[in-house]
């Protein structure tokens, strides 16, 4: 012990110390907290190995200040700096399964006020861990058990500090290159970049790579929209003429099922229904319901699956398009598409408006109306992290609805059934469902919070139908993405009829199906259709439902409904699943049976095809994006969108105004309805409605602008 402590007691043992220190955690977190996936000798090698360089690299910096005033302080701040990296990485990892990305930190800042709502539920008391190391060495040097080295070293050893740490970089990446050529140059995957070569390259990689295509922004090529524009016409699918136009003219009501997966429909929990209204809504003859429907979103969750529906173009490879592009980018979406077509639209959201830059991408995408937070009452127990409980939602948009002209595209973001699914007392006394228990609570009130979105659906469905918006409306409703994640499926399999010991990718991958019904009192021929299918199929399916086709528009999806239609499903991450045949991570599976392949050569080549066209399918709509290529395409009378014209402020004040300048003309409910308030035809049994409390020991939401309408 005592020699140890002479050799911490000189700076370049002291630099050691730091390094096996933050070389041991960065391994803890490694086992403890990433699910890196590592098989055979020279990837736990490279496991063992990887943190050492970047450490080197970066404390060997503090060499270069030569005061021990400076060089004691610099070091520590260096740890801290690289600390700070691990643990948001860590906390991230457990909701996204991801490690982060340059422009998710960046694109974060415009949403963190909801992430930082989650991220306190998601520390774990093992974190201590983390943060504990450096706690301890700076008592031991402030206890001067670990003495302060006068002795400064020379510039020349610094650099050789840094020589051996870049020798020690280029040892890792030729070992690595070795399992896994092409580690840098192919296109790559996170968890690969992590295992290989630790979180530090990964990150300055991914710095770089952000940074290039910022670059590839600035220099958009406008004859690449003709390659894009060949691909989605040459994958165009003709519209059913059974269906096509089948729900001409109707209002649209999309309801945003937040965090929603497939298995929760039909599913018992302890004897009963978790969702029994969805249940319903599913197994009705008024639905065209889908069992073999997939998200497909990436780091931007909510929004990716939001983009893909609105755009029928895919999120990114890396943050959200929302957040990073959503500002300025060109779109031909829904709500532009259809206003031109005679609908109004609006979105109702109980989160803040700039939550992943919504109120400048709505903009661009066309939206009339944007009703987020700033128009409830989400004080007290109204809100959980994620804004405005769905029941007090749905009942509080009334007011604006009914003065929306008819035909009418709107949207309902729910938010309840979000990470960390939490509820107050009283709505889970009122909860008809009694959670199981398992040892993951997240896994646990998923159930509970479902079971309460279901219930506020079926009060909205209660006043649709009480005022008669139910002849006229299509509702579609879908689950925007996985609520549990991988690293919490192997829990959950148990409740699944499934063995958690043999739970694996493949099961993953077949859990990433979210609900997708579009259901109407007009439609009387409904029934379960096992079509493959995903996000991305959305719009040219309820466009060819509304009579409007989609063939001169860009879009990456085909119409469900129709012959020609695409069952190959991608993921984000350029894993797919078709009827046939699961990939993941290059792993094949059968579809049906969840054994692995090893194909013959002639399934190879038909294998490799459909991995080549998943490949440019993504990469096209990348293009796309990245380069706003939509800015040089003008589809054959369609106006192209000014956002200036749009302004959320006074919504309701808008709607007024409307309504009393088409006079007999306007088509609101309000105006239809007699000019008779319809809110007091909302029922619901929301406590916080029918006994308001106060609790201020939740997460809030604040009201960013004060322009609440009563
Ligand atoms: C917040 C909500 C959640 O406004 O839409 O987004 P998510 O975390 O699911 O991406
Ligand atoms: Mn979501």
């Amino acid at each position: 012990m005592k020699q140890i402590l002479a050799k911490v007691n000189t700076r370049v043992g002291f630099f050691v110390f730091l390094i096996a220190l933050f070389w041991l955690k960065t391994i803890y977190a490694y086992f403890a907290d990433f699910a890196l996936g590592t098989e055979g000798t020279l990837q736990f090698l490279l496991l063992f190995i990887n943190p050492i360089a970047t450490t080197i690299l970066i404390f060997g910096l503090a060499f270069y200040f030569k005061p021990a005033k400076l060089f004691y302080p610099a070091i520590l701040l260096l740890d801290i700096i690289d600390t700070v990296l691990l643990y948001l990485n860590v906390i991230y990892f457990r909701e996204f399964t991801d490690f982060m990305t340059v422009s998710t930190m960046t694109g974060y800042s415009k949403v963190d006020q909801g992430l930082s709502g989650a991220s306190l539920a998601l520390t774990m008391p093992h974190d201590v861990f983390y943060w504990l190391d450096i706690i301890i060495v700076i008592f031991l040097l402030l206890f001067r058990v670990i003495k302060i080295d006068k002795q400064s070293l020379s510039n020349r050893f610094a650099f050789a500090v840094f020589s051996i740490g870049a020798l020690f970089l280029t040892f890792n990446i030729t070992l690595a290159d070795m399992d896994r050529p092409q580690l840098l140059t192919r296109a790559f995957d996170r968890n690969y970049l992590v295992k290989y070569l630790g979180l530090d390259v990964f990150t300055a990689y991914d710095a770089f790579q952000t940074h290039q295509s910022n670059e590839l922004r600035s220099q958009a090529n406008k004859a690449e929209i003709y390659n894009v524009k060949a691909f989605t016409d040459a994958h165009y699918a003709e519209p059913n003429p059974n269906m096509f136009g089948t729900l001409k003219g109707k209002n649209v009501v999309v309801i945003h099922l937040e965090s929603f997966q497939q298995f929760l429909i039909n599913k018992k929990i302890n004897g009963k229904e978790v969702t029994p209204f969805l249940n319903q809504i599913y197994n009705s003859n008024h639905t065209y319901a889908f069992d073999n429907f997939f998200h497909q979103v990436g780091q931007g969750k909510t929004s990716d699956a939001e983009n893909m529906l609105e755009t029928s173009t895919y999120g990114l490879p890396q943050g959200s398009l929302f957040a990073q592009l959503g500002s300025d980018n060109t779109f031909q979406g829904a709500p532009a598409i259809l206003g031109q077509d005679g609908y109004s639209s609006a979105v109702f959201h109980g989160n803040v408006a700039s939550f992943w830059n919504r109120n400048n991408t709505y903009k661009n995408l066309g939206y009339q109306y944007f009703f987020d937070a700033s128009y409830y009452d989400t004080t007290g127990d109204k809100a959980t992290g994620y804004g405005l409980k769905d029941k007090l939602l749905f009942k509080e948009s009334i007011k604006y609805l009914q003065h929306l002209q008819q035909p009418f595209y709107a949207k309902y973001i729910t938010v309840t059934n979000h990470f960390p699914y939490q509820l107050d007392d009283q709505d889970i006394k009122d909860n008809k469902i009694k959670a199981p228990d398992t040892d993951d609570s997240a896994v646990n009130n998923y159930f509970v919070t479902a079971h309460y979105l279901d219930q506020s659906i079926k009060e909205f469905y209660d006043y649709l139908d009480k005022t008669g918006l139910a002849k006229n409306t299509v509702v579609v409703l879908y689950g925007d993405h996985y609520g549990l994640s991988n690293s919490e499926n192997p829990t959950l399999a148990p409740l699944l009829g499934k063995s958690e010991s043999k739970w694996n990718n493949f099961d993953n991958a077949q859990l990433q199906r979210v609900p997708f019904m579009i259901n109407s009192p007009s439609i009387n021929n409904g029934y379960v259709d096992h079509t493959y299918g995903g996000e991305i199929d959305v719009l040219p399916t309820l466009m060819h439902l509304l009579g409007i086709n989609s063939q001169k528009y860009i879009q990456f999806g085909t119409d469900l409904f129709s012959a020609k239609h695409d069952q190959v499903v991608a993921f984000r991450n350029k894993d797919w699943v078709s009827p046939e045949y699961t990939s993941v991570d290059g792993t094949i599976y059968d579809s049906k049976t969840g054994k692995v392949i090893h194909p013959d050569k002639k399934l190879k080549k038909k294998l490799q095809e459909i991995q080549e066209k998943v490949n440019t399918e993504l990469s096209l709509s990348d293009t796309l994006n990245q380069q706003n290529l939509l800015q040089f395409y003008h589809p054959d009378g369609f106006q192209k969108v000014d956002p200036t014209k749009f302004n959320y402020s006074n919504g309701l004040s808008h709607e007024k105004r409307t309504e009393n300048q088409l006079g007999d003309k306007s088509k609101s409910l309000f105006d239809t309805n007699g000019k008779k308030d319809t809110t007091k035809l909302y029922k619901t049994d929301a406590p916080e409605v029918n006994e308001p409390r106060s609790d201020t020991s939740r997460i809030q939401i604040q009201n960013p602008d004060s322009n609440q309408e009563k």
